[in-house]
C-alpha cells in the first residue's frame, strides 16, 4: 500500500497563476505603459505612429486570442475535483489510483455537446461528452467519454463521415447543433449500425437537464491487468448521485433561446454554491475466459453488455468542487487522448478505439499549435516527466545538458530506461491482413429493440416525437422511407407511429419483436436521491403572506434545493401584514421563464393572488410549467391562478386520471402548513408526472 497523501493538483496549477490585483500596466515586455487609452498620434487629430510598440503589440495579442475549436465536442464546460476508490480493485489492476482507498487523486472533467459549434447552445438535442482527465501518481489517466453507452459507427474509419453528416451542411452550413437535417439522416439510413446510438439519440438521454444528472460511460471494453499479468475485460460507468434526468424537447429548445448557457451555468453554479457534483464509478467487469460468452461482441462499441448479465459494481467516487479560474486557459487548453492509460489499464481491439489512439493525440497539433501542449498547466502530468523529446512550438521548459539521444553517456546514461514501467498487454495475435468488418459485427437491430423495449411509455412517447421532429426536418421523401424502414425491424409499433407523423406509408411488418428488455436502460429506474440543486420558482407579488413564504424557502433550502421568488416587479416585496420578516429579494418574472426551473409554488396572500391572477405571464408560467409535467404547488389565494392557467383538479373538482399528479394545493387559508411543505418536497423528489 502507497503512503496516503493527496496529491496536489491545485498547488501544481497555482504556480502558473497570475494575479493582477494592486499591480500596474506594462507590455509584454515588461515595460510600464503609461496610457492604454490613446494611440501614438503625430499631433492629437494626426495620424498613429508605426513606433507605437504598445499599440501593435496590443493589437497582435488580440488579433489571436482564438485557437481552432474542437472539430468535434466544441462547446464544452470544465470543473476540477477529484476521484477516490472505496476499496482495493489490486484483483484486478496495478494501477494505483484504482488501488489505495486512501488516495485521493485531483481530475479535471469537461462536459460538451458534439454537434454544435463554441458558441452553440446547450441544449439541443445531441451527446453529450464526459471527459475525464485523472491527475495519478503514474502518469494521466483520460476516461474520454459520452452520456450514452454506445457509439454510432464500429469502425474509426467511419468517424470522418458520421461526423460530416450530422455537422451542419457543407454548403450553407446549417442547421447549428442539430441532427435533423437531410445529411445526418440520409448516412443513417445507409449505414445500419448507428441504429443503437440513434435510439439513445432520440430519447430523452439526448437532452440531460444538467450535466449534475447525466451519466457517463467509456463506451468501449478496456482491459484491467493485475500484477499477475492477467487481464479482466472492463466497461466504465459514470453515475450521477443525483439520478439521470432530462428535460423534455418543447422545453430544450425554449432554454435555448431564453438561457443557452444553462448546463454550463447550472455546473458553476452548483460548485459555487457548494453543492458539488457527484458521480460513483461503476464497472463491468467480465473475465478473460468469457470474451465469447455474448451474442454480441465486446469489441463492438455499438453494443452495451446489459447490466442483467454483467452488474456494475460501483467501485468509487468523483467530486467536482472547484470551478476552473479561467476559461480558455483550463477548459479551451485541456487536451484529453484516449491513448493516455496507466499501468495496470489497457486497449482492447475494438476499431473505433484504435482509430481514436491516432485522433486525440494528432488533432492537438493543429488546435494548441504544436507538440509541446502537454506542458500546459492544465493538462501537465503530476508525475515527473523525463525524456528526450525536445522543441517545438512553445517549448516552455529549458533542458539542460547535451544527452538528448538513449542510449547515451553524456548524460549519465539518463533518463534510465530501468526495463519496468508500462507494459503493454501481451495479447496474441493472427491473422490475415484484411479491409473487413468481423461477422461478430453483424447485428444492428437486437440491442436497438432491447432499448425500445425497455422504455416507460413516456419515454417511447418522447423517442416517437422525436424521430417525427428530426425525420420531418428532412426534405427528401426516400430518407424518410428508409429510416422508417430500418425502424421496422427495430419494432412495428415504433415504425408504424413514427411513418404516421412524417407522410411516409405504414410499413408491412418484418418479424417478431425479441421481447427482451433491461430495466436498468429505463429513466424510471435512475431516479437517484432527493431535491440537491433543484430549482424552484415561487410567484409572488406585492401583499405575499410572508410566513408562508418563509416556511417555503426555508424548507426548499435545508434539503439542498435553491428557491428563488419571482415577482413583476424586482426587489423587496411588500408583504400581506407589511411585516419585516426577512424575505428573499424577488427578481423580475419576467426575466426569467417556467423552463428555467424545475417546479412552481405560488405563493399565498389576497393581494399577491389577485395581481398575479390578471399576469398573463404568471398565468403561462404556470400552464407550461404543468405542460412540462412539473410540480407544481398553490397555498391558499394562490390557488386562484392554478384555476386561471386551467390546471385539473385546481377548481376543486377530481382531476381527471393522473392528472392532477404533481399538483399540491393547500385550501385553507393563512401560511403554508407542514403538510404542504413534506407533500410538495415529496412531488419535488418525483421530478417529473407525465
Ligand atoms: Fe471523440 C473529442 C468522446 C469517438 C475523434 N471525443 C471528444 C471529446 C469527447 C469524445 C468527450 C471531447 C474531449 C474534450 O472535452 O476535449 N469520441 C468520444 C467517444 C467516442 C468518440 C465516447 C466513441 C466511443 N472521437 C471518436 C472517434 C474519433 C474521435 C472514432 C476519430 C477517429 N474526438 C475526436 C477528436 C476530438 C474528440 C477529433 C476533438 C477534440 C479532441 O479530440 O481533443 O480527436
Amino acid at each position: 500500500m502507497t503512503e496516503a497523501r493527496p496529491v496536489d493538483k491545485d498547488q501544481q496549477l497555482a504556480a502558473a497563476r497570475v494575479d493582477h490585483t494592486g499591480t500596474r500596466l506594462t507590455t509584454d515586455q515588461g515595460i510600464p505603459v503609461d496610457n492604454t487609452d490613446n494611440s501614438l498620434h503625430a499631433g492629437a487629430r494626426g495620424p498613429s505612429l508605426l513606433e507605437d510598440f504598445h499599440l501593435r503589440e496590443k493589437v497582435m495579442r488580440f488579433d489571436h486570442e482564438r485557437i481552432p475549436e474542437r472539430v468535434v465536442h466544441a462547446r464544452g464546460s470544465g470543473a476540477h475535483g477529484h476521484f477516490q476508490v472505496y476499496e482495493s480493485l489490486a484483483r484486478y489492476t496495478t494501477a494505483e489510483f484504482l488501488c489505495d482507498p486512501e488516495l485521493r487523486t485531483p481530475v479535471f472533467v469537461r462536459f460538451s455537446t458534439v454537434q454544435g459549434s463554441r458558441g452553440s447552445a446547450d441544449t439541443v438535442r445531441d451527446v453529450r461528452g464526459f471527459a475525464t482527465k485523472f491527475y495519478t501518481r503514474q502518469g494521466n489517466f483520460d476516461l474520454v467519454g459520452n452520456n450514452m453507452p454506445v457509439f454510432f459507427i464500429q469502425d474509426g474509419i467511419k468517424f470522418p463521415d458520421v461526423i460530416h453528416a450530422v455537422k451542419p451542411e457543407p454548403h450553407n452550413e446549417i442547421p447549428q447543433g442539430a441532427s435533423a437535417h437531410d445529411s445526418f439522416w440520409d448516412f443513417v439510413s445507409l449505414q445500419p449500425e448507428t441504429l443503437h446510438h440513434v435510439m439513445w439519440l432520440m430519447s430523452d438521454r439526448a437532452i440531460p437537464r444538467s450535466f449534475r444528472t447525466m451519466q457517463g460511460f467509456g463506451v468501449h471494453t478496456f482491459r484491467l491487468v493485475n500484477a499477475q499479468g492477467a487481464n479482466t475485460f472492463v466497461k466504465f460507468h459514470w453515475t450521477p448521485v443525483l439520478g439521470t434526468h432530462s428535460l423534455v424537447w418543447d422545453e430544450a429548445q425554449k432554454i435555448a433561446g431564453t438561457d443557452p448557457d444553462f448546463n454550463r451555468r447550472d455546473l458553476w453554479e452548483a460548485i459555487e454554491a457548494g453543492a458539488f457534483p457527484e458521480y460513483e464509478l461503476g464497472l463491468q467487469l467480465i473475465p478473460e475466459d468469457q470474451e465469447f460468452e455474448y451474442d454480441f461482441d465486446l469489441l463492438d462499441p455499438t453494443k452495451i453488455v446489459p447490466e442483467e448479465l454483467v452488474p456494475v459494481t460501483p467501485v468509487g467516487k468523483l467530486v467536482l468542487d472547484r470551478n476552473p479560474n479561467n476559461f480558455f486557459a483550463e477548459t479551451e487548453q485541456v487536451a484529453f487522448c484516449v491513448g493516455n492509460v496507466v499501468p495496470g489499464i489497457d486497449f482492447t481491439d475494438d476499431p473505433l478505439l484504435q482509430a481514436r489512439l491516432f485522433s486525440y493525440l494528432d488533432t492537438q497539433l493543429t488546435r494548441l499549435g504544436g507538440p509541446n501542449f502537454a506542458q500546459l498547466p492544465v493538462n501537465r502530468p503530476l508525475a515527473a516527466v523525463h525524456n528526450h523529446q525536445q522543441d517545438g512550438f512553445a517549448q516552455h521548459q529549458i533542458p539542460v545538458g547535451e544527452g538528448n539521444y538513449h542510449p547515451n553517456t553524456l548524460g549519465g546514461g539518463c533518463p534510465a530506461v530501468p526495463g519496468t514501467g508500462f507494459t503493454h498487454f501481451p495479447e496474441r495475435v493472427d491473422g490475415h491482413k484484411v479491409r473487413r468488418r468481423s461477422e461478430t459485427f453483424a447485428d444492428h437491430y437486437s440491442q436497438s429493440t432491447l432499448f425500445w423495449n425497455s422504455m416507460s411509455g413516456w419515454e417511447r412517447e418522447h423517442i416517437i416525437e422525436a424521430f417525427r421532429f428530426e425525420l420531418g426536418k428532412c426534405n427528401r421523401m426516400a430518407v424518410r422511407e428508409r429510416v422508417v424502414g430500418h425502424l421496422e425491424q427495430v419494432d412495428h409499433q415504433l415504425a408504424v407511429a413514427v411513418a404516421a407523423g412524417i407522410g411516409v406509408d405504414e410499413p408491412a411488418p418484418v418479424g417478431e419483436n425479441h421481447g427482451r428488455r433491461s430495466r436498468a436502460l429505463s429513466l424510471t429506474a435512475r431516479t437517484g436521491n432527493g431535491v440537491l440543486g433543484r430549482k424552484v420558482a415561487v410567484l409572488a407579488a406585492p401583499g405575499v403572506e410572508e410566513v408562508g413564504l418563509a416556511r417555503l424557502c426555508q424548507a426548499l433550502h435545508e434539503r439542498g434545493a435553491k428557491a428563488d421568488v419571482l415577482a413583476p416587479m424586482a426587489g423587496q416585496l411588500r408583504t400581506s401584514n407589511r411585516d419585516t420578516l426577512e424575505l428573499p429579494e424577488a427578481k423580475g418574472l419576467y426575466t426569467m421563464a417556467s423552463v428555467l426551473y424545475d417546479a412552481v409554488v405560488v405563493a399565498g396572500g389576497e393581494d399577491s393572488a389577485a395581481m398575479l391572477v390578471e399576469d398573463g405571464y404568471a398565468v403561462h408560467f404556470v400552464a407550461e410549467a404543468y405542460k412540462h409535467a412539473k410540480p407544481i404547488g398553490a397555498v391558499a389565494e394562490g390557488v386562484g391562478l392554478l384555476r386561471r392557467a386551467g390546471l385539473p383538479g385546481a377548481d376543486g373538482a377530481p382531476a381527471p386520471d393522473g392528472a392532477g399528479a404533481g399538483v399540491v394545493i393547500q385550501s385553507e387559508a393563512g401560511p403554508a402548513g407542514a403538510d404542504f411543505l413534506e407533500e410538495f418536497i415529496a412531488a419535488l423528489t418525483g421530478q417529473r408526472y407525465f
